[in-house]
């Protein structure tokens, strides 16, 4: 399996060298993509220099912060048409432990569709998190499960691996939402298509160095984004029809 960790990242200057020094020491086989939206801070050209260092280490520039989801799509669209077979996400802070990855790729070496490292699962743990980031992160995860009928416990999580068939599958262009919201829709798109998905315990660190990026507009645009999926596929189911310009 050819696997690529894709890292999105935005003002990671001190992060990102730490989180790929254990990337690459804990999966030397994994290919790795940064993807910036020209931090100010310079993490661009920091990764840039990595990969003047390491072959396995790629960096894709792209123009200015346009979300965590578009940088991820990007990643992604990179990924496939340079011919991965799976293709990991994982956030540049550390909140991923590298270490961690290979239980997600073992589960889809296993035959799973999607791998995904799970907080609220029996074994998942959260270190050094705000009570109320907890809270919104449950909070949120049960929401989404109860509105849009899916059975995953963490589907606002970002530690995931996807077999490159399961995201030919998605139509990429048509996912929405930038922030937790982008991660709920790829989750809820791959649960309607009948894949098999994995949850795997993780332990998720609080980042240590630099300042996260989650706002409350992102809180915002997660739940509107959930309501309006949830209520269109209840009234799809009720009238046997889709509504024009909703979401297939
Ligand atoms: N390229 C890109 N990366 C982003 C953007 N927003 C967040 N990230 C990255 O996404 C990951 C998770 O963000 P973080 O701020 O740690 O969110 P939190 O863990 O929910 O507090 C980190 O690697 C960020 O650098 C963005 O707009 N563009
Ligand atoms: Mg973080």
């Amino acid at each position: 399996m050819r696997v690529l960790t894709i890292i999105p990242t935005y003002n990671e200057l001190e992060s990102l060298p730490i989180t790929l020094g254990r990337l690459r020491a804990a999966v030397p086989a994994s290919d790795v993509l940064v993807v910036d939206d020209n931090s100010p801070d310079g993490t661009g050209q920091l990764a840039d220099s990595i990969a003047a260092e390491d072959n396995q280490v790629h960096v894709l520039h792209r123009k200015g912060k346009e979300g965590l989801g578009a940088a991820y799509i990007a990643g992604f669209k990179w990924g496939l048409a340079a011919g991965y077979d799976v293709l990991v996400e994982m956030d540049a802070d550390g909140s991923h432990q590298p270490e961690q990855l290979p239980q997600l790729l073992d589960a889809v070496d296993q035959g799973a569709d999607l791998a995904m490292g799970s907080r609220w699962v029996r074994g998942g743990s959260v270190v050094n998190w705000p009570l109320y980031r907890q809270a919104i992160s449950r909070i949120g995860s049960t929401y989404s499960r109860i509105m849009l009928g899916v059975n995953i416990k963490d589907v606002t999580g970002g530690y995931r691996a996807f077999r490159r068939t399961t995201l030919e599958k998605l139509n990429l262009d048509q996912v929405e939402s930038v922030g937790y919201g982008f991660q709920v829709d790829l989750a809820w798109r791959v649960a309607k298509m009948d894949l098999k998905i994995v949850e795997c315990p993780i332990t998720f660190v609080e980042r240590e160095l630099g300042a996260s990026k989650m706002s409350g507009h992102i809180v915002v645009e997660a739940m509107i984004n959930v309501t309006k999926w949830g209520l269109t596929a209840r009234w799809n189911k009720l009238t046997g029809k889709t509504p024009v310009g909703s979401r297939s």
